[in-house]
């Protein structure tokens, strides 16, 4: 699985308040500690409380990169702040993310192509949160017809069908687990998926006992990428054993430190 570290997000009050306060030092923790714990890619949001937000999003990478240089995943509802950050992204970056809104696509798949980055798909379009599986099959088909027309390769798609929190909507988390299959049939390659995990345990009070049985269960019909707390060592600890009961990892008595040094 691509772990994506979620924690670098202004949504989080430490976070909230080093953009404001230019606390480079609480960025560059949370970098170093999140790659240190197994993050492949850092997801890079400024918040809500950003007033300048595309400068916030260059303070955000340039403190980052001082320290790391894993991959970025540039989170954000504007273009101008994903492309600010496409311009300062030392490694292939990851558009995190489109929806199947045309204005949207029309916007984000032409700076894919141009920086040749990767893109995530939300499975959203005009209608706002998908309502089932059905729906998220039908704004992902528009999502990958756009990338074959617009010359984006599908290994660069990761397709999101956006997990909301169990205690909101509960019969949405199997609607996704069942998503997450039906997704991989829609072309040849498949696409990847991805899943921002923690909105499933948002406002409920077991969030990583929720957050890690979830992540199992995607992971085993087929997740390819999460956005996570990679600092969560027990949610770690159990991606990294159902991949090996996947037999996507070769068994031995140590596999959790062997796995990690890799
Ligand atoms: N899909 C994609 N990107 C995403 C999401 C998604 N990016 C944002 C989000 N969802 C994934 N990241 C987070 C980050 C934080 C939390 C949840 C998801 C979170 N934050 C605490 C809360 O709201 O309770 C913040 C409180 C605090 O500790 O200060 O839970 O779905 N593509």
């Amino acid at each position: 699985m691509l772990t994506i570290g979620e924690r670098i997000n202004g949504m989080f009050k430490d976070v909230g308040k080093a953009i404001t306060s230019k606390d480079k030092n609480v960025i560059q923790d949370l970098a170093k500690k999140q790659v240190e714990c197994g993050a492949d890619v850092l997801d890079v949001n400024v918040g809500p409380a950003a007033a300048d937000a595309v400068a916030a999003m260059r303070w955000l990478i340039e403190s980052i990169q001082e320290v790391t240089d894993v991959p970025l995943a540039l989170d954000s509802t504007k273009a101008d702040v994903i492309e600010e950050g496409l311009k300062l992204a030392k490694k292939k970056a990851i558009i995190n993310s489109t929806t199947a809104k045309k204005a949207k696509l029309d916007t984000l798949l032409p700076l894919a192509k141009k920086y040749d980055s990767g893109i995530i798909g939300l499975t959203m379009g005009e209608s706002g949160i998908p309502r089932d599986r059905n729906e998220r099959a039908e704004h992902a088909a528009v999502i990958i017809s756009a990338c074959m027309e617009a010359g984006i390769p599908i290994e660069n798609l990761y397709l999101d069908p956006i997990i909301l929190p169990v205690n909101v909507t509960q019969f949405q988390s199997l609607e996704v687990l069942e998503a997450i299959r039906d997704l991989k049939i829609l072309s040849d390659p498949a696409p990847k998926t991805v899943l921002g995990l923690s909105n499933v345990s948002q406002g409920t009070d077991k969030r990583s006992l929720i957050n890690r049985t979830f992540l199992v269960m995607a992971i085993a019909n087929g997740l390819d990428a999460a956005i996570v707390d990679p600092m969560d060592n027990e949610l770690m600890d159990a991606a990294i054993t159902a991949e090996l009961l996947l037999n996507k990892h070769i068994y031995c008595d140590s596999f959790l430190d062997a796995y990690r040094k890799k």
